[in-house]
C-alpha cells in the first residue's frame, strides 16, 4: 500500500451529510488532546494535514483523508470540558452514529500511555466491544516515559483493562514514529480496493 500519496477528502458536521460508504474506513477516537491528529499526520507522512493544537478540542467533525484505497477518519476528541454544551451534544450525537453505522472496517482507540483510561475511555471500550467492530489500542506520547515508567505503566495497563480480555496495544509516539510502522502494517489489512 502506498502511504506516500494522501489528501483531505471531506469534513463533515452532522452525521446526514456523510454520504453513503464507498472505501474501507479505519476510524481513529480517543479523547481530546490525546493525540489523534497528530498520530494520523504520523501515518500518512503528512506535517499538518490533520489539524493539532495543543488545546483541546481541535477537531470537531468527522475528518474523512485519503490514502491509497481507504479513508482514514478522524473523529473529534471526547472529554473536553470546556467544549460549549450545544457544541458537545451536537458531536457527540456525530460521532456514535458514525460509530454505530456499521460501516468502520477498522478502529484505533487512542489512550495515553502515561494515564490510566479514563471514565470515557471505558465507556468507549465497552462499546466498541459491545459493538464488535475490529480494534486496537494505540497508546499515544510513549517519548514521554523513560523505559522504568512504560514497565510500570504495562503492568497497570493489565489492570486497568482487565475487564476487556486481550486487546492488541501499540506503543505509539508522533514525535519519533514508534509505532507508525506496525500500524501501517495491521490497517494494510483491510485495504482490499
Ligand atoms: N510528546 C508528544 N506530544 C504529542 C504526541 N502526539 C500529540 N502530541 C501533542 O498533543 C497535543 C494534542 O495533539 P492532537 O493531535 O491535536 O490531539 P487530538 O487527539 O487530535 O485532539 P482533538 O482534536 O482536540 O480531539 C499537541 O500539542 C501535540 O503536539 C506524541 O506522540 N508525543
Ligand atoms: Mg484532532
Amino acid at each position: 500500500m502506498n502511504w506516500n500519496k494522501s489528501g483531505f477528502f471531506a469534513s463533515y458536521g452532522k452525521f446526514p451529510q456523510v454520504p453513503p460508504p464507498e472505501r474501507v474506513e479505519i476510524a481513529f477516537s480517543g479523547r481530546s488532546n490525546v493525540g489523534k491528529s497528530s498520530l494520523i499526520n504520523k501515518l500518512l507522512n503528512r506535517k499538518a494535514l490533520a489539524r493539532v493544537s495543543a488545546k483541546p478540542g481541535k477537531t470537531v467533525t468527522v475528518n474523512f483523508f485519503a490514502v491509497d484505497g481507504i479513508y482514514i477518519v478522524d473523529l473529534p476528541g471526547y472529554g473536553y470540558a470546556q467544549t460549549a454544551k450545544s457544541e458537545r451534544s451536537r458531536f457527540g450525537e456525530l460521532t456514535e452514529r458514525y460509530l454505530k453505522s456499521g460501516r468502520i472496517a477498522f478502529l484505533v482507540q487512542l489512550i495515553d500511555f502515561r494515564h490510566p483510561p479514563t471514565a470515557d475511555d471505558l465507556t468507549m471500550l465497552n462499546f466498541l466491544a459491545e459493538s464488535g467492530v475490529n480494534f486496537l489500542i494505540a497508546l499515544t506520547k510513549a517519548d514521554k516515559l523513560k523505559k522504568k515508567q512504560r514497565e510500570k505503566r504495562r503492568e497497570e495497563l493489565k489492570e486497568e483493562l482487565g475487564g476487556f480480555g486481550n486487546i492488541e496495544k501499540i506503543e505509539f509516539s508522533s514525535e519519533t514514529g514508534e509505532g507508525v510502522e506496525e500500524l501501517r502494517r495491521i490497517i494494510e489489512k483491510y485495504n482490499d480496493g
